[in-house]
């Protein structure tokens, strides 16, 4: 295969719709965490807050240790919790946002093992600017019983 065109092909496959282009990444992670799963349970969540130096919007996240991950709210309706799936989570340059139990929060779905208190998870986390450009992002966070 011809360099620039495997080089290309790298670069297209970092996120969805990078063709767009990537630029340096520069979002802020702190407080982030994974919630300790128990055998069988297929289902779990991490945290983090996002703080940016631009507006941003957060399109795309995933990780290896679950099968798809979803950005999702979390709202009382007549006193009812309800989780809503996001396709994208805006963050406006200087207000961060947090990801935090009772709130927003990354759904992850099928498990393969679970998350033992003390392991690290790595993330993958896709940023996209007002330009477009999406920027991509890792950050490893410590699984906890809670925070
Ligand atoms: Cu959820």
């Amino acid at each position: 295969m011809h360099k620039t065109a495997f080089l290309f092909r790298i670069v297209t496959s970092i996120c969805l719709a990078s063709w767009l282009g990537v630029a340096h990444a520069e979002v802020k992670m702190t407080d982030a965490w994974v919630r300790a799963s128990t055998p069988g349970q297929s289902v779990g969540a991490a945290y983090v807050t996002l703080s940016s130096p631009q507006d941003v919007t957060l399109v795309y996240v995933e990780t290896e240790r679950a099968g798809s991950v979803e950005m999702h709210s979390m709202t009382m309706e007549n006193g009812i919790m309800k989780m809503r799936s996001m396709e994208e989570l805006p963050v406006p340059v200087g207000k961060p946002v947090k990801l935090a139990p009772g709130g927003l929060h990354l759904m992850l779905f099928e498990l393969p093992t679970p998350f033992k208190t003390g392991e690290q998870v790595k993330f993958r986390l896709c940023f996209k600017d007002k330009q477009g450009k999406i920027t991509e992002q890792f950050v490893a966070m410590p699984v906890k019983t809670a925070p």
